[in-house]
C-alpha cells in the first residue's frame, strides 16, 4: 500500500504520526511545504520538514508542536547578550539539524538529499520529501509591508491584516525528486489538515504538482482532503489560536470566510473526499455542492487514540 500525505508542519504531523503507525514501514510518503523555510544566523531552517521529522521520530516537543522535547535555548540567550535580535528561537539541540543541513547544502547537496540523510539517521520509516529543492518563499503582504512567513507568524504573531500571499520563486521551481511519482503512484493521496494558503499553497504552486493531483482525479484515483478549520470547537491554546488567526487572515485576503467549505472551495478539483469535523456538520451541504463526498469525523488530534481513529477513517478510502 502506498499513501502520500501533503501538508505543512504541526497540523500535518498530527495526522502523519497515526497514519505511519497504521501503515507498514515505507508505505507512507510525505510531501512537505518549504515556503516557511528561512535563512537565520547563517543557517537554513526548514520548520515544516523538521516538525514532521521530530514528530515521526518521537522526539518532538508536544507542548509547543515544534522543536525537540527537552531542548533548551541557551544559544539564543547568548546571541541576545551579544546584541542580536534573536526573534526566531532555535533550540540548542535543534541547532544540530540546522548545522548539518546547512553544511550539506553548502557542500552541494540538495534539500532532498539532506532530508533523506536526516530521515535515515532518525529511522522514521517514512519517505519525507520537500515539495521542491528550490527556494520558494511564502511572502505575506501586510499593512507593515511585505513579510516573510516567519516574520509575519512568529515576529508579528500573525497580528497583521493580510493583504495578499505570494510564493516567491515558485514559477521557476521544480518538484523535488520523487514528488510527482509519490502523487501519481499512491493508492491514496491525503491533503492534510494544513493551512490551505500558507502550507498547501506553496506545494501546489510548484509547477506540476497541481496537475499531478488533477490527473489523479481524472483517472478516478482517490484523494482525501482533511479540514484544517474546525469552527464549531472553541480554541483555548494560544498556539492554536495564532494558527487559526493566520489561516483566517490569509483566507480573508482572498475574500473567503474561515470555514471548512471555503477550504473545500480552494481545493476543488484536487480531491474527491472531504473530511469535515463533526462539530461543523452545518458545512456538509456546501461541501457536497462542491462535488465532494463528505465524511464527518473528529478531526482534532488531541491524543493518540483520536489520531488512530482519524487515520482509520481516512485509510478507509484506499
Ligand atoms: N514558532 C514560534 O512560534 N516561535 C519560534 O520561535 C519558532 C521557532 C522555530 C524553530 C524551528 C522550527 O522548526 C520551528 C519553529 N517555530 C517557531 C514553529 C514555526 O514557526 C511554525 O510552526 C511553522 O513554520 C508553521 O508550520
Amino acid at each position: 500500500m502506498r499513501v502520500t500525505l501533503l501538508g505543512g508542519g504541526i497540523g500535518c504531523s498530527r495526522l502523519a504520526v497515526p497514519l505511519a503507525a497504521a501503515l507498514g514501514p515505507g508505505e507512507l510518503a510525505l510531501v512537505v511545504n518549504t515556503g516557511d523555510d528561512l535563512w537565520r544566523h547563517g543557517l537554513r531552517i526548514c520548520p515544516d520538514l523538521d516538525t514532521n521529522l521530530y514528530a515521526l521520530s518521537g522526539l518532538q516537543d508536544h507542548q509547543r508542536g515544534w522543536g525537540l522535547a527537552g531542548d533548551s535555548f541557551r544559544t539564543m540567550d547568548q546571541l541576545r547578550l551579544l546584541g542580536v535580535d534573536a526573534w526566531f528561537n532555535l533550540g540548542d539541540l535543534d541547532l544540530a539539524t540546522h548545522l548539518l543541513r546547512t553544511s550539506m547544502l553548502r557542500d552541494g547537496a540538495s534539500l532532498s538529499e539532506v532530508t533523506a540523510q536526516l530521515t535515515h539517521a532518525l529511522e522514521i520509516g517514512v519517505t519525507l520529501l520537500p515539495a521542491t529543492d528550490d527556494e520558494v518563499a511564502t511572502r505575506v503582504g501586510t499593512g507593515a509591508g511585505e513579510l516573510s512567513f516567519q516574520e509575519y507568524f512568529v515576529r508579528h504573531q500573525a497580528a497583521d491584516e493580510v493583504l495578499g500571499v505570494r510564493y516567491e520563486g515558485s514559477a521557476r521551481a521544480s518538484p523535488a525528486p520523487g514528488v510527482l511519482e509519490a502523487i501519481a503512484e499512491a493508492d491514496l493521496v491525503v491533503l492534510g489538515p494544513s493551512n490551505p494558503l500558507a502550507s498547501l499553497g506553496p506545494i501546489l504552486a510548484v509547477p506540476g504538482v497541481r496537475e499531478a493531483l488533477e490527473d489523479r482525479q481524472s483517472a478516478g484515483a482517490t484523494t482525501v482532503a482533511v479540514t484544517p478549520v474546525v469552527a464549531g470547537v472553541p480554541i483555548h491554546a494560544e498556539g492554536e489560536a495564532r494558527r487559526a488567526r493566520c489561516r483566517a487572515a490569509m483566507m480573508a485576503s482572498i475574500g473567503l470566510d474561515h470555514r471548512a467549505s471555503a477550504v473545500g472551495g480552494i481545493l476543488a478539483g484536487l480531491a474527491d473526499v472531504f473530511v469535515v469535523d463533526r462539530a461543523d456538520s452545518t458545512e456538509v451541504p456546501a461541501l457536497a455542492a462542491l462535488g465532494y463526498r463528505v465524511i464527518e469525523a473528529d478531526t482534532i488530534v488531541s491524543d493518540p487514540q483520536r489520531g488512530s481513529v482519524l487515520a482509520a477513517a481516512v485509510l478507509r478510502y484506499m
